[in-house]
């Protein structure tokens, strides 16, 4: 497949002011007739033909200003259109099978109803249409269908007419004011049940929200709807960004391929992120509702009214949009624990992706297919890029920028640079620098040493950006670095700084300290990079117990376990010293169960070991199993040392009732953190609780967290509790997707030849993403079931990848990057892993999104 660069941008032609869509609706047939009002684009290049994208589709009629043509040919999938004049009206008509797509890409069924995706390139699998992101037209759309099958008809915009027609059927015809790029079409057909609402705007317009369920279903969209008003309320607040149509639709489906899309007016979720209540839904699930809402309610101005002019320009929707999102979600709750979430998932998904075979920049120069480019670099880095311009800017400079921003593009297809030079004009800074943060990939390894003279400490840093695949040598990047200097007496610190480091190697001198303070760095981590630092584990030790800031804090503590573990994995430890480090761990794992200045949301988090995968990238090259083993082992060793210790916060935490409220959820964060340090100390004792808790839970957070617990175990508790499990959620799909995750997800010696079962498990489908991901990412993403050392887990995840890709290449291509990570893995399981990767790189017929994701990760 052809290899799509950034710099072979040129605008399209033709511009195509209107779309008129015909759909008559079939699960098995539907008709569409497509009418483009086309005329030249004097911006662009003359053209005597018209390039229309497909993707399977074959012309049934082709009509130029109303008369049948015969002046079209086919090339390859796409339709070619000559055309004499400078505007004319083009007419096709198409016919496709929805209950055939099992891509979940264009028009698919779900469940009963039509539902369509048309993000990054699936409106090519509908109609013949220039399909890309700069053309923007305004849509008006007719749909008719059986009224019993399908009695709600949606799409952008607002409904204009409806009514009745022959046999059965009715029709609706919607309208959408706002000009808009094809991958922001939308429609869906079904026989839905809407929880409606309504919000009055800043500027007191009412606009009438939906939330269309299939019935049943209703009684689970309340929070839904409170996160979405809110988060209504804050963009007008914060940026100032008021909504612009008198309808607000959202529907949810169960087959979907990612999280939710942000179609104008008629937004597309999935069922997971749209239904929740106490019974089914863990807090972690009610904050990802929350957060895919406010994420794709944003798009609106970031995304929809300003749009990107080519996916190259993604991050420029994505990126801006995690960083609302992710401040929203800050605002909504605990601010500094929010961040430590963001930063957590940023180094388990997006490191990893930084420092291997498909590292790329936040704006990639090539890509052969834009579905293998919805990546945490796109996303969260996008989102920490900007993060960064806010903090360098400060808030109040960082609005000014984005309201140029808004202002200057509203109704444009624009680019990371049209972005980046708002910020420069409206914020009042020079980001020429800067600008290399977009172009440049890699995590950035910034060296911190302080040396001590006099009454002068002397702080030394340095920087180098890691060679990625296409760009061995890297330039220097400006980095904003939060630091404060700890007087070792006082315990207190002298003002918070913010630096740049925009150099390879700068010093900075401080005066004024008569002993060598304590450097506390990248405080609130103000820059995406990994930070090696000089400092001693009592020096960490003083900083996990005292730092002001809450992400230094933690920081400090996962730094002590990371140094540790580190040694104690490549066999660098004799045993007093091994013992010396597990004492200060434990030390300061107690310390911050005692510290009652600490919320227990806060004291949770500090709780968390970091992960394996984490682990892993911070060494070179990583044994995962000597990782696995090491980390539990610690874990086991606190968990016994502060067996009395951990019960007496668990019983604490028992006692508070189910709410809502940020103390609750707290409570029962703290209490599934010492649940597990128990079961790794004293398993017996742990099983015991944890059944008591499953059988006495009255929400699914305590009864997921009693399960993740005895999935991990053996015994009989184990077996019983997984069959109550089922019986009781037998039929809720997003509940049967986490019996499937537990078992999938455990530290279960067996959990290989569980998933095999599991696999053949009559409610496993392979047509269902989130089952697909609720089984295999699960084990993907399981350490030590993915890692076996006989090679196993990679064998299971190529078989799946093979047996996918034909149904769902998209969702089968996603699973690739766990075993791109060969290089960095010890020579016996890399082998391994590079075996799957060649044997499907072999299997002929490949899609392109896999055929791309594994000839990168083989390099
Ligand atoms: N903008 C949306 C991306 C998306 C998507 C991309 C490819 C294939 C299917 C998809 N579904 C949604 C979601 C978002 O970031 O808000
Ligand atoms: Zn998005």
């Amino acid at each position: 497949p052809a290899v799509i660069r950034r710099s072979d941008y040129k605008p399209f032609a033709w511009r195509v002011p209107e779309v008129s869509l015909d759909f008559a609706l079939g699960l098995e047939e539907t008709h569409v007739t497509a009418v483009l009002a086309v005329e030249r684009n004097p911006q662009a290049d003359a053209s005597p033909t018209i390039h229309l994208d497909g993707d399977g589709l074959e012309p049934l009629t082709v009509k130029i200003d109303g008369e049948v043509a015969t002046s079209w040919s086919m090339e390859g999938n796409d339709l070619i259109v000559s055309l004499p004049g400078d505007a004319h009206q083009i007419e096709v008509t198409t016919k496709i099978n929805p209950s055939a797509n099992t891509a979940l890409m264009g028009l698919f069924a779900s469940g009963g109803m039509l539902c369509t995706q048309c993000e990054a390139e699936g409106f090519r699998r509908i109609t013949f249409f220039p399909d890309r992101p700069d053309v923007l037209s305004v849509y008006r759309v007719r749909m008719s269908g059986p009224k019993a099958q399908f009695p709600v008809l949606l799409s952008n915009g607002n409904l204009e007419a409806e009514g009745d027609g022959e046999d059965g059927t009715h029709w609706a015809q919607w309208h959408d004011p706002w000009p808009k790029p094809s991958y922001l079409f939308a429609l869906v057909a079904g026989d839905l049940i809407a929880n409606s609402d309504i919000f009055n705007t800043v500027s007191g317009r009412e606009v009438a929200l939906n939330i269309w369920v299939r019935e049943g279903d209703e009684g689970r969209t309340g929070h839904a709807m409170e996160s979405l008003k809110k988060s209504m309320r804050w963009d007008e607040e914060t940026f100032g960004r008021e909504y612009d149509l008198d309808l607000f639709n959202i529907v949810a489906v169960s087959d979907f391929n990612m999280g939710a899309m942000e179609n104008k007016g008629l937004n597309v979720f999935n069922t997971k992120y749209v239904l929740a209540d106490e019974d089914t839904a863990t807090d972690v699930d009610f904050d990802g509702v929350e957060g895919v809402i406010a994420h794709e309610y944003f798009h609106n101005w970031s995304g929809n009214r300003v749009t990107c002019r080519d996916w190259f320009q993604l991050s420029l929707k994505e990126g801006f949009t995690v960083l609302r999102d992710q401040l929203f979600s800050q605002d909504m709750g605990s601010a500094p624990v929010k961040r430590i979430e963001d930063v957590r998932v940023l180094r388990g998904a997006q490191f990893p992706e930084d420092s291997g075979p498909l590292a790329h920049p936040i704006r990639p120069d090539s890509f052969r297919e834009i579905s293998n480019f919805y990546t945490a670099t796109i996303y969260n880095k996008g989102a920490e890029v900007i993060r960064m311009i806010r903090t360098m800017a400060g808030e109040e400079a960082f609005r000014k920028g984005t309201d140029l921003y808004f202002d200057r593009h509203d109704g444009e297809a624009a680019t990371c640079e049209d972005f980046v030079k708002a910020m420069e004009d409206g914020a009042g800074l020079d980001l020429t620098q800067f600008r290399l943060w977009y172009s440049q990939a890699g995590t950035p390894k910034v060296s911190v040493r302080l040396t001590h003279e006099g009454d002068t400490a002397t702080l030394h840093l340095s920087q180098e950006v890691p060679p990625t695949p296409g760009q061995s040598d890297k330039q220097p990047m400006p980095i904003p670095i939060k630091l404060a200097l700890f007087d070792r007496d006082s315990g207190e610190h002298r003002g918070e700084q913010l630096i740049t480091l925009d150099k390879a190697q700068v010093s900075l001198s401080f005066d004024g300290f008569a002993k060598p303070p304590i450097l506390s760095v990248n405080r609130g981590f103000s820059a995406p990079i990994v930070v090696h630092r000089d400092i001693s584990s009592d020096e960490l030790v003083f900083l996990a117990a005292r730092d002001d800031d809450p992400f230094a804090r933690y920081e400090a503590l996962q730094d002590l376990v990371v140094g540790h573990l580190k040694d104690a994995v490549d066999g660098s430890l004799d045993d007093a010293a091994r013992k010396d480090a597990r004492q200060a761990i434990t030390s300061a794992i107690a310390a911050v169960l005692a510290d009652d200045t600490l919320d227990d949301s806060m004291r949770g988090e500090l709780l968390v070991l970091p992960s394996e995968s984490y682990l892993a990238e911070t060494m070179l090259v990583a044994d995962p199993g000597r990782i696995h083993a090491e980390r539990q082992s610690l874990r086991a060793a606190i968990g016994s040392a502060l067996e009395p210790e951990f019960t007496a916060v668990y019983q604490r935490a028992s006692q508070v009732p189910y709410s809502l409220s940020a103390e609750a959820r707290g409570a029962r964060k703290v209490k599934t953190q010492a649940l597990v340090y128990l079961a790794a100390g004293n398993p017996d004792l742990a099983a015991t609780m944890a059944a008591a808790q499953y059988d006495s839970a009255n929400n699914m957070t305590d009864r997921q967290g009693a399960m993740m617990v005895l999935c991990g175990l053996e015994g009989i508790e184990r077996t019983n509790k997984l069959i109550d499990f089922y019986n009781r959620y037998k039929g809720n799909a997003l509940v049967i997707d986490k019996w499937f995750a537990l078992q999938a997800g455990s530290m279960h010696p067996a959990a290989l030849a569980h998933v095999k079962a599991l696999a053949d498990h009559p409610d496993f489908t392979m047509k269902n993403p989130n089952r697909v991901r609720s089984l295999f990412m699960a084990m993907a993403y399981n350490p030590q079931a993915f890692h076996a050392e006989d090679g196993e887990g990679y064998r299971m995840i190529g078989d799946f990848i093979l047996a996918l890709d034909p149904i769902n290449p998209q969702t089968a291509a996603r699973f690739v990057p766990q075993l791109g990570k060969w290089r960095r893995i010890e020579p016996g399981r890399s082998a391994l892993m590079r075996e799957q990767l060649e044997r499907i790189a072999a299997a002929p017929g490949l899609s392109r999104d896999t055929h791309e994701q594994v000839s990168r990760s083989l390099g």
